[in-house]
């Protein structure tokens, strides 16, 4: 059983809240990156509040801990409740995250190996493992791990223990949501939902994985 994430990378603000409506019954969280943000502003948590579902801001902060803090205080203000930072750049810099998010009450989640094919270049031969100890370390509330590679999900599970696993990668990227969803706490879907002709079925379609 896992949560639904709806990945909401569109760029129209319309587009963006009519999903969110239809959808928002089948969801337990959404999560907002560049895309929607870069084209509606940061602002555009604040008029989804009325939908009542936790907001995830996927900017994969990878700064020095200063800018990481900067950027999270951003992002906790404008009213989001979780922040996806990057674990590459070194266990201060995530902890500067993590201290702003447990400051607001918020979560912290860390990449420790993305989903898509490239990802093995630099992601492979221990460096995700080490993210996992990191993450850890900093006491942050999980991971990010790929949806497209179940074997390294229960590799990383090995290490972060009860700590969340959000994983992205199902459907559009070829992950299967039903093997994966046994294996992590949240899911995290984009464009099998908001491409689909019915994004509302298409979330429903997930209820099973969710437990409903
Ligand atoms: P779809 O491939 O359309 O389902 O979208 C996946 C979403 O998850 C997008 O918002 C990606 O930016 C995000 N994502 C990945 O796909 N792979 C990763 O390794 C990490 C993320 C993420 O951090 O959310």
């Amino acid at each position: 059983m896992a949560e639904l994430i709806l990945a909401l990378d569109v760029t129209e603000k319309r587009q963006a809240k009519k999903i969110v409506k239809a959808c928002a019954p089948h969801l337990d969280a959404v999560k907002l990156g560049y895309p929607l943000i870069l084209s509606c502003g940061l602002s555009f948590a604040g008029e989804l509040e009325e939908f009542d579902l936790p907001l995830i801001a996927d900017f994969k902060v990878a700064d020095i801990p200063n800018t990481n803090r900067l950027i999270a205080e951003q992002v906790f203000d404008a009213g989001f409740s979780s922040i996806i930072c990057h674990g590459f750049t070194g266990q201060d810099a995530v902890q500067a995250c993590v201290d702003v998010a447990a400051d607001y009450g918020g979560s912290c989640f860390v990449v420790a190996e993305m989903s898509h094919p490239g990802a093995t270049t630099f992601f492979h031969g221990g460096t995700a493992e080490k993210i996992a100890e990191l993450t850890m370390a900093c006491g942050a509330d999980g991971i990010i791990a790929p949806a497209t590679r179940p074997d390294r999900v229960t590799a990383l599970r090995k290490i972060v223990g009860s700590r969340k696993i959000l994983s992205p990668g199902v459907g559009a990227q070829g992950g299967d949501a039903a093997a994966v969803a046994k294996i992590v706490d949240g899911i995290i879907v984009g464009r099998a939902i908001y491409d689909a002709e019915n994004p509302k079925a298409a979330a429903e379609s997930f209820a099973t994985i969710r437990g409903r």
